[in-house]
């Protein structure tokens, strides 16, 4: 899905657009125009994330959870992560709906502040080469009838006035109040700290806007300046929130519930048993060959999940030629 030059352009600029391939997004496009359209939606529900966390991994609605779980999302990752061994921290999908006025309360999503989202996702702070986290938007609708493309802003290189760290010139970073509102931000930076109100100005003059039709991806990263833009009055825009991280990435959270949470009645079972080693990897679980497995690791997690389809042959044959130690 990504090409060596793509893959330079989100290490170098923070970001890459592509489109994802459609055997991944048809089954889950399918699903959501008909279940997930603007009359089955809550139009007061107007900030980020499903309502009542539904739709955050795992759904139990097999083309929304696939779609998360795919194999070329997930060598996507590992490929800009540059690493084997990746694990899936986000997977929301959510709606959002545009609205007439324009002028909106500090913490409408609506118009939001340029920010970076490492904020609420790393008790850490980001160093812009070793990335620790990949994180996507993919795009269910076409922008030509919703607008609301997200904005962001390309690094130019390590002298970049805009990407000079620590990245702490946006709301609620290092005792700054925070509000989402574009309109709340920066009038409250203008007020009280007029120096951060003029380099935030450059990174709206240098947005640019994510073109969308449906399967669109945005891959990003934790330490981009971006932001969400309105839509089209009335139009709904629907949009899951992925993001992946280093296995041995330090400080960063996990953003979903944990994933074993939602087990017993079979669901989330049935995810490790029908997923490849790679899907389940993500998952944190061992991939075959990893040193966590010996026997009777081995036996016991077939005993668990063996009745969902889980088979161990894969896992063995590779415990089989390890040499012993
Ligand atoms: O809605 C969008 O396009 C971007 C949302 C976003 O960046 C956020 O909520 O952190
Ligand atoms: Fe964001």
């Amino acid at each position: 899905m990504l090409s060596n030059s793509q893959i330079q352009t989100w290490k170098e600029e923070g970001a890459v657009i592509c489109q994802l391939p459609a055997p991944v997004v048809d089954p889950a496009l399918t699903w959501l125009n008909v279940n997930f359209t603007l009359d089955q939606i809550d139009r007061n529900h107007m900030d980020f994330g499903t309502p009542d966390r539904k739709f955050e991994f795992p759904t139990f609605i097999n083309p929304i959870d696939d779609l998360v779980l795919s194999e070329p999302l997930i060598l996507a990752a590992q490929k800009l992560l540059g690493t084997q061994d990746v694990r899936l921290i986000q997977a929301d999908l959510w709606p959002k709906i545009g609205v007439a006025d324009e002028l909106h309360e500090a913490q409408a999503n609506t118009d939001q502040r340029m920010h970076m989202d490492y904020g609420n996702n790393t008790v850490l702070h980001p160093q812009w080469d070793t990335p620790d986290v990949v994180a996507a938007v993919v795009y269910y609708d076409d922008c030509d009838e919703t607008g609301g493309g997200t904005a962001y802003v390309p690094r130019h290189g390590v002298d970049d006035p805009i990407y000079q760290p620590p990245y702490v010139n946006m709301p609620g970073q290092a005792g700054n109040p925070f509000f989402n509102d574009r309109a709340a931000v920066e009038s409250w930076f203008k007020e009280n700290d007029p120096n951060v109100y003029e380099l935030r100005q450059q990174l709206y003059e240098r947005e640019k806007v994510v073109q969308f039709k449906p399967g669109t991806i945005l891959f990003y990263r934790h330490d981009l300046w971006h932001r969400g833009r309105p839509l089209v009055a009335g139009k709904l825009r629907r949009v899951h929130n992925l993001a992946w991280k280093r296995a041995d990435a330090r400080g960063v959270s996990h953003w979903n519930e944990g994933f074993a949470r939602k087990s017993y009645y079979g669901n989330v079972e049935s995810i490790i048993g029908r997923s490849t080693p790679l899907q389940r990897s993500v998952l944190d679980f061992p991939l075959p060959g990893d040193d966590y497995w010996n026997i009777e690791r081995l036996k016991n997690v077939e005993a668990r999940f063996s009745a969902y389809g889980f088979d161990a042959a894969v896992y063995l044959q590779e415990l089989k030629t390890k040499p012993s130690v």
